[in-house]
């Protein structure tokens, strides 16, 4: 099956590189003709952007007068709508020039565009420390799984280590279990009228945007091939004390059901609509798909995608910001998830996976831009897969890869934002970094070990800043201060040719005062971007690294011994790393390229622009500190210490 390749898909790489508030503006210089290098289809579906806001009831009427229905509204817009055709085949292989021609000469109509499909697949279907008022012992919930649930409580069933879990018994003695937070599951539906999950059901968030309806059921099949919604929702909101099935970690939450992976290709538009829908209803968004994991892709959001999740950061939740979770991927090690700009993206929290004893798991993907893991299968006991609900009524004990572990953090994040409504996108992520632990988590090949970074966090490279701990979280999201005002700057931009030769590394230097004086100043770094453009005799066969001013190493793309492309190489890709948070961004960035092959080879990198992302003032300065061995502390000793500015 075509999968597309970068060039394809520079519109969001640009986007990615601009600030969250800035982007609605430059939107317009992101049109890029989509898909000259690889084959491709067209779908019944179109874009139609009318001349005028007519709203939906004259969109109607230009949809039937060109024999088209009309879908509805792209992101609430009252200009632009999703028109299918009926007559039309789903998949076609060339354009339908009649129909657009059609619909281009209605007096009304300003823009029709018919859309691609292409390829998402899911992820993974084949087959400590307690809170101060923690003082009662918690009660063991009476529901069958639950001791099956190792991820949650883990008590070294089956070879596990003790306490590696996501800690949530400490969360939920702290009274928080998730109510009033919705998470939506955008996958292949969900089993809504599970007992397990029945109560905790937000229809009025749900949606079926694979057949257009309000009702996300799964679709039957014979291998049940459509159970991944369903059980990515019983890890997040499996009703707690019924006696049916297990746990969920926030098991008073709410989940919709977004129904969107069941359709023969993906299309921008519908990414767009379930990634935009009712930003207000829904709080977070779980994703456990993504481009095809074959260590080849390069792949990310498309355009009308890229708006609906920039709406959502900056505008949904009543303008705290969606959070968008993001399974990192299940391509293993010949993988790399920066390639992945769902992951890669600094508006999605990308989560890898640990095994029962602390491993990471034989498919997980590294990258710089993972923040944090939570648990999933592939011990050798084949009796340590993630124990959900399932299709019909039944419990799994074997919900599998990183698709896993997206829900996992999603009821984390649903159980802090009981504990703190008022928490930003950005403020989860802070949280993130914060409260996760290294606890046991190791690399089983032992190639990537834990580092500190310029101000005292503990990362990996598989596993970003460790594993989350939903006690932590909820008790430091109480006493939270929302981060200040965050800032883009661009430190600068090197765009002279340079050969990558065979057998030697090219290092180039960006020395940046990181906007210093101006109003994009920033002090505090938060995501860190490299937008590169270059090609390669053979684009796997590439390593890039970044190195900041306080010395942290990213590696932020690693070989992928797959990836034999030698046309496209990468067209302004963003690549993204979270290793070098709360560091102080002033001084020398280096970006080193080189090949790791076994034959000669050539490249030439064309350029590379460095974007930092963060605040100017130092964003924990109000916060009480607790535990002086807590992570919050040691950065904030080091902000206090100056590394000064
Ligand atoms: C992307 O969105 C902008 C703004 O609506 C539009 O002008 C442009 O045509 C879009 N590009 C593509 C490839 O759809
Ligand atoms: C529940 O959340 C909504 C926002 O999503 C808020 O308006 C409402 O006040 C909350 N209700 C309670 C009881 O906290
Ligand atoms: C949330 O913010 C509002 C306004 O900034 C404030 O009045 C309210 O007390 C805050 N709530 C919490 C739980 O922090
Ligand atoms: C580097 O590789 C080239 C051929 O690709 C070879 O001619 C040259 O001697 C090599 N240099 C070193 C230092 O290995
Ligand atoms: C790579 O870029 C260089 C410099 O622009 C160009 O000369 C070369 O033909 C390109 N190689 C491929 C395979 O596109
Ligand atoms: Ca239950
Ligand atoms: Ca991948």
């Amino acid at each position: 099956m075509p999968s597309c390749k970068t060039s394809c898909t520079p519109a969001h790489a640009m986007l990615l590189g601009l600030a969250a508030v800035a982007v609605l503006i430059v939107l317009s210089a992101g049109l890029i003709e989509l898909g000259a290098a690889s084959p491709e289809v067209f779908t019944n579906s179109f874009l139609v952007r009318l001349i005028g806001d007519h709203g939906n009831d004259v969109a109607h009427q230009v949809a039937k007068r060109n024999g088209f229905i009309n879908l509805g509204p792209v992101l609430g817009s009252d200009k632009e709508f999703h028109f299918i055709h009926r007559a039309l085949p789903h998949i076609r292989t060339k354009r339908s020039i009649p129909h657009t021609r059609q619909l281009k000469a209605d007096p009304l109509v300003e823009l029709a565009v018919q859309q691609i499909g292409f390829r998402r697949e899911k992820r993974g279907y084949r087959e400590l420390k307690l809170g101060a008022e923690n003082l009662v012992p918690p009660k063991e919930p009476n529901d069958p799984y639950f001791p099956f649930q190792w991820y949650l409580k883990n008590v070294g069933q089956n070879g596990g280590k003790r306490r590696l879990d996501l800690n949530v018994e400490a969360a939920w003695a702290q009274g928080y279990t998730g109510k009033n937070v919705t998470t939506a599951i955008m996958d292949d539906g969900v089993d809504y009228m599970h007992p397990d999950l029945r109560n905790n059901y937000n229809s009025k968030a749900s949606y079926d945007f694979s057949s257009n309806d309000p009702f996300p059921y799964p679709r039957y099949t014979d291998d049940w091939f459509n159970s991944h919604g369903t059980r990515c929702a019983g890890e997040v909101a499996a009703i707690r004390d019924n006696r049916v099935c297990g746990v969920g970690v926030a098991y008073d939450s709410k989940v919709a059901g977004i129904r969107m992976l069941d359709q023969p290709y993906m299309t921008d538009l519908i990414e767009a609509n379930s990634m935009g829908h009712e930003p207000n209803l829904i709080d977070i968004y779980s994703a456990s798909w993504g481009p095809t994991d074959d260590g080849k892709t390069v792949d990310g959001p498309r355009n009308a995608t890229m708006r609906a999740i920039v709406r959502g950061v900056n505008e949904g939740r009543r303008g705290l910001g969606n959070i968008y979770v993001w399974a990192s991927g299940d391509g293993g090690e010949d993988d790399d998830c920066n390639c992945d700009g769902y992951a890669a993206s600094m508006w999605t929290i990308s989560i890898n996976s640990a095994i029962n004893n602390g491993e990471n798991a034989h498919y997980d993907e590294s990258c710089s831009s993972t923040l944090a893991s939570t648990f999933s299968n592939g011990a050798k006991d084949p009796h340590t897969g993630v124990a959900t609900t399932d299709l019909y009524g039944k419990c799994t004990k074997t919900h599998s890869g990183t698709s896993a572990a997206a829900p996992e953090a999603a009821g984390v994040f649903a159980l802090a934002l009981e504990a703190n409504p008022n928490l930003s996108w950005r403020d989860i992520q802070h949280l993130s970094v914060l409260t996760s632990k290294r606890n046991s988590l190791y690399d089983s090949k032992g190639r990537f070990n834990w580092i500190m970074n310029g101000v005292g966090l503990e990362f990996n490279h598989l596993f970003g800043f460790g594993v989350l701990d939903a006690g932590a979280m909820v008790a430091l999201a109480r006493l939270w201060k929302t981060v200040p005002a965050r800032y883009h700057c661009d430190a600068g931009t090197l765009a002279t040719v340079r050969e990558i030769s065979s057998n030697r590394s090219l290092l180039i230097h960006i020395d940046t005062d990181a906007c210093k004086g101006t109003d994009t100043e920033v002090n505090y770094v938060e995501h860190v971007q490299a937008v590169i453009t270059l090609n390669a005799s053979r684009r796997g066969d590439v390593n890039i690294f970044l190195y900041s001013p306080m010395g942290t190493r990213s590696m932020i793309l690693s070989r992928r011994p797959n990836d034999d492309d030698r046309h496209d190489g990468f067209t302004k890709w963003p690549f993204m790393t979270t290793h070098t948070w709360a560091e102080n961004p002033r001084g020398r960035w280096t970006l080193e390229v080189k090949f790791d092959s076994q034959l000669p080879q050539s490249g030439y990198l064309k350029e590379w622009t460095l974007v930092i992302h963060g605040t100017r003032d130092p964003p924990y300065r109000d916060l009480p500190v607790e535990d002086e061995n807590s992570k919050l502390a040691i950065v904030k000793k080091a902000h206090e210490a100056g590394y000064k500015i």
